[in-house]
C-alpha cells in the first residue's frame, strides 16, 4: 500500500455503491483514513471488510445526508481522532424517473432535491468551518454533464446538478483567501446502480441505458477524483467534465458496440 495519503482523513458520502465505493478503494490504496457514509450500513460494512483496514483506518457512518439534524449531530459528534476532515467528497446523489416535468412525481422531485442539493449543502455547512479554522482542506463535489446540458425528461435531476455547479463555484469564491480547494467532477454515462435507482429497481430498463455502449465505470471517476486530490497544494482543479468515448453529449451516444 502506498503512503501518499497517510494521516489524510477523507469523508466520502454515498460510499456504499458505484463512484463512492470506487473512491474508497483508491484512497485506501494510498493510505488515507476513510470515513464512509451512506444509508445502507450493511453495504458499507461489506466494502470495509474487503479493504482489510484496521479501526484506526476506517470509520463507518450510517447517514442520510438529506436529514439535516442527523448530519449536524453525526458530524459534530465524530470522535476527536476523526473530526479533522481533510477531504470531503460530496458524492451521494440520485436521479428518479424520466417523466415530463408537467407529469413529474412529487416524491421523486423531493428526493432528488433533498439529496443532491440540500444533502450536499448540509455536509458542506457542517464540515467546511473546521477546514476554515485549520486553513486546510478540499471539497470535491460530484456534479454531472446533466448540470451543463438539460435532456428530455431530465428536468429536475438536471436542475439539481446545475445547482451543484453553481454551489461549487460559490463555495470557491467564498473560500478565496484560504488554502482550501474546491473541485467539481462532472461525469457523463457511468455504469453503476444509478439507472436502477432512476427506474425504481426496473433492472431491464436500467440495462438498456448502457446497451451497445462502452460506458465509464466507477473506477474511471475515482481515478480523476484522486488526481484532483493529489495536485500540488497551490493547484485547484475547478471542474472536470468526462464522458465515455461513445458519448458526445447527454443525448448523443454511439450504440454500435455489443
Ligand atoms: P449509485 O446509485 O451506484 O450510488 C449512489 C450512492 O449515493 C449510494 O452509495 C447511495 O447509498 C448514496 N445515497 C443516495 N441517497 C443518499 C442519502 N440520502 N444519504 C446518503 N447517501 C445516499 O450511483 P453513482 O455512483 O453513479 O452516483 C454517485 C454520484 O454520481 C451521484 O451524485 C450521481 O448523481 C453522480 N453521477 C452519476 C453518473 C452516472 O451515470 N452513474 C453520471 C454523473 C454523475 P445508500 O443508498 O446506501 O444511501
Ligand atoms: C448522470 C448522467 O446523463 O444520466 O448524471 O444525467 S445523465
Amino acid at each position: 500500500m502506498s503512503q501518499l495519503m497517510q494521516d489524510t482523513i477523507v469523508l466520502i458520502t454515498g460510499a456504499s455503491s458505484g463512484i463512492g465505493a470506487a473512491c474508497a478503494k483508491i484512497f485506501a490504496g494510498a493510505g488515507a483514513k476513510l470515513i464512509l457514509a451512506a444509508r445502507r450500513l450493511e453495504k458499507l460494512q461489506k466494502l470495509a471488510d474487503s479493504l482489510h483496514l484496521t479501526d484506526e483506518q476506517i470509520y463507518l457512518l450510517k447517514l442520510d445526508v438529506s436529514d439535516r439534524l442527523s448530519v449536524e449531530s453525526t458530524i459534530n459528534n465524530l470522535p476527536p481522532a476523526w473530526s479533522k476532515i481533510d477531504i470531503l467528497i460530496n458524492n451521494a446523489g440520485l436521479s428518479r424517473g424520466l417523466d415530463k416535468l408537467y407529469q413529474g412525481d412529487f416524491q421523486d422531485w423531493e428526493e432528488m432535491i433533498d439529496t443532491n442539493i440540500k444533502g450536499l449543502l448540509y455536509m458542506t455547512r457542517y464540515i467546511v468551518p473546521g477546514m476554515v479554522e485549520r486553513n486546510h482542506g478540499h471539497i470535491i463535489n460530484i456534479g454531472s454533464i446533466a448540470g451543463h446540458q438539460t435532456y428530455p425528461g431530465g428536468n429536475v435531476y438536471c436542475g439539481t446538478k446545475a445547482a451543484v455547479k453553481s454551489i461549487t463555484q460559490g463555495l470557491k469564491q467564498d473560500l478565496l483567501g484560504t488554502a482550501i480547494r474546491v473541485t467539481s467532477v462532472d461525469p457523463g454515462m457511468v455504469e453503476t446502480e444509478f439507472s436502477e435507482v432512476r427506474f425504481h429497481g426496473d433492472i431491464a430498463r436500467a440495462k438498456k441505458v448502457y446497451q451497445g455502449v462502452k460506458p465509464l465505470v466507477a473506477e474511471d471517476i475515482a481515478d480523476v477524483i484522486f488526481f484532483c486530490a493529489t495536485r500540488s497544494p497551490h493547484v485547484n482543479i475547478n471542474e472536470v467534465i468526462l464522458m465515455p468515448v461513445d458519448q458526445a453529449s447527454a443525448t448523443l451516444v454511439n450504440r454500435t458496440g455489443n
